[in-house]
């Protein structure tokens, strides 16, 4: 049963990541100068995730809509960012979006709908409150 899920799983990666290649959002067009302001902006965020994981996948592509360059740390294959994923965030599930606050402190969202929610009230048009139920360490 095991083997099997996981053959349904290689089978479906490859499937999901052509899918999301093929109908990536466009990048919204803006000047140098905004990019930049919303980059200095973003600078206080890191995504942890995985490369195939298809919650992962929504939360990059509302990123990319949203044209943001945020960080993307692989907490699959690089230890680093796993083991501070699970000692400062609480559990290994990703999507996770670090948060440090001007105030110096660091805020761990996880929940893809709520990272989405939580960057499109921050950097989109329209959207919702966020649910900010992160983990306050
Ligand atoms: N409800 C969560 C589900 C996230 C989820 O299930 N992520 C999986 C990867 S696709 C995970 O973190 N698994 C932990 C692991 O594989 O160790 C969301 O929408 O973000």
């Amino acid at each position: 049963m095991k083997y099997f899920f996981k053959a349904i799983r290689l089978i479906l990666q490859p499937v999901i990541l052509f899918i999301d290649w093929v109908t990536r959002p466009s990048w919204p067009k803006r000047s140098k100068e905004e990019q930049k302001s919303i980059d200095e902006k973003t600078s206080n965020l890191a995504l942890y995730q995985f490369y195939a994981c298809p919650f992962c996948i929504i939360t990059r592509r509302a990123m990319r809509r949203l044209g943001l360059n945020i960080e993307i740390r692989d907490a699959q294959n690089d230890p680093k960012w796993e083991q501070e994923l699970v000692e400062q965030g609480g559990k290994r599930q990703v999507p996770c979006l670090r948060i440090s606050t001007e105030d110096g402190k660091v805020e761990w969202l996880y929940e893809s709908k709520d990272i989405k929610h939580y960057l499109e009230q921050q950097y989109g048009d329209t959207g919702n409150a966020p649910q900010m139920n992160a983990d306050k360490r």
